[in-house]
């Protein structure tokens, strides 16, 4: 038997106000072509398959498009659970319908307790639920925190477990120790989100979404399989794609993560405004999405907008011309080494990216000199 886990498709998703419908599109076509050399029993989607509660038409039509060649034409059963991204409501919209066809739509805790039996597994689904949404469920408001939340549920369906069986949980939330990216949204505001691995050790397997690093975590049966793409640039240096888990006689035996090739990566460029203008930068490739982070470039009016003709898919730019990244106690080191005059003159070119004029200079010492003089009255 064979599973594929994938999850954080985050369809409609919007990037410095870049649609990356197309790049979506893109990837899924893909995935759609792997899905049939691969023939898996079951694909499972681990939250987040929009972006956001009211997705739009375009990114509603994408998800139709490729349910429907997977699981009507393909005939592969699909499993997919609510994040926080997704509206509860919207994408259980014909659910009970679309079991029919092997289509398992969980975005409520009402079934949490029901397994979705398909070949030897059985599947359990956790959908994201908030701290209120699970107070109410369990009609508990001493549930205050995720882990607490999370502990109330999977004893809830530890008792309709069945021990001999291969159990494997969906869920969509963030376990201890997880690496984390910037395109996640927090789940709660001031309360701890992440919850400790050990309370899942009554499954065999726990399939996750919500953090987009696919190794994001570090265990031998608890598994992310990461977003479908780069979402936000500090996942730049993150694989992406999905995960095969295959079972033979009742046991797991191999698990593979599955790399894709994206239309476009997200990319960041460091080094000076010329060089990029003139395109003597060091860039991975024009058609990516890019950010900038450029030295000298204080005086250049609009520096946006003259990348953009160049580079049409630069979605950031940052001034590097002030040195953020030395910690200021190195640079009050270096300051302490210099004397008044150098000082102002450093931080005047600092901030217009030109070294004083003579007369600049000479102006600058006669009132230094004044100074010194204790300020001689004229
Ligand atoms: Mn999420």
């Amino acid at each position: 038997m064979k599973i594929i886990h994938t999850a954080d498709w985050h369809l409609g998703r919007i990037i410095n106000g870049k649609s990356l419908l197309e790049d979506q599109a893109y990837i899924l076509e893909q995935f759609i072509r792997e899905m049939e050399q691969q023939h898996p029993d079951v694909i499972v989607i681990a939250g987040d398959l929009y972006d956001t509660s009211y997705p739009n038409k375009e990114a509603i039509l994408l998800l139709e498009h490729t349910i429907k060649r997977l699981n009507l034409e393909m005939g592969i059963a699909i499993i997919m659970i609510s994040g926080n991204h997704d509206s509860k409501e919207r994408l259980q919209y014909g659910a009970t319908w679309f079991e029919r066809s092997n289509l398992y739509i969980r975005t409520h805790l009402d079934n949490i307790n029901e397994a979705i039996t398909i070949g030897d597994v059985d599947f359990y689904t956790l959908p994201f639920a908030t701290i209120n949404e699970t107070q109410q469920f369990f009609n508990d408001e001493r549930l205050e925190t995720h882990q607490q939340c999370l502990s109330k549920s999977l004893s809830y369906i530890n008792k309709a477990l069945d021990k001999e069986k291969l159990n494997i949980l969906i869920g969509h939330l963030t376990v201890q120790g997880g690496l984390r990216s910037d395109s996640e949204r927090p789940l709660t505001i001031g309360t701890v989100e992440s919850v400790e691995a050990e309370s899942f050790k009554q499954f065999d397997r726990v399939l996750l979404g919500h953090l987009h690093h696919p190794f994001s975590i570090q265990s031998d049966y608890i598994s992310y399989s990461g977003s479908l793409l780069q979402y936000s640039f500090s996942e730049t240096k993150q694989p992406k794609g999905y995960k095969c888990i295959e079972i033979e006689s009742g046991e797991i035996i191999k698990e593979k993560f599955i790399p894709m090739q994206p239309l476009r990566k997200l990319e960041v460029v460091n080094g000076d405004y010329e060089a990029a203008i003139q395109e003597k930068i060091d860039i991975e490739s024009k058609e990516n999405y890019l950010h900038f982070k450029l030295k000298h470039m204080s005086h250049v009016s609009d520096p946006m907008m003259h990348l953009k003709q160049i580079y049409p898919n630069t979605l950031a730019l940052t001034n590097q011309t002030f040195d953020f990244e030395t910690p200021l106690h190195e640079r009050n080191e270096e300051i302490q080494k210099m004397n008044d005059e150098e000082i102002i003159s450093h931080f005047y070119e600092y901030i217009t990216d030109e070294s004083l004029s003579e007369t600049q200079n000479s102006k600058l010492n006669s009132i230094l000199n004044d100074m010194l003089q204790g300020g001689s009255e004229k």
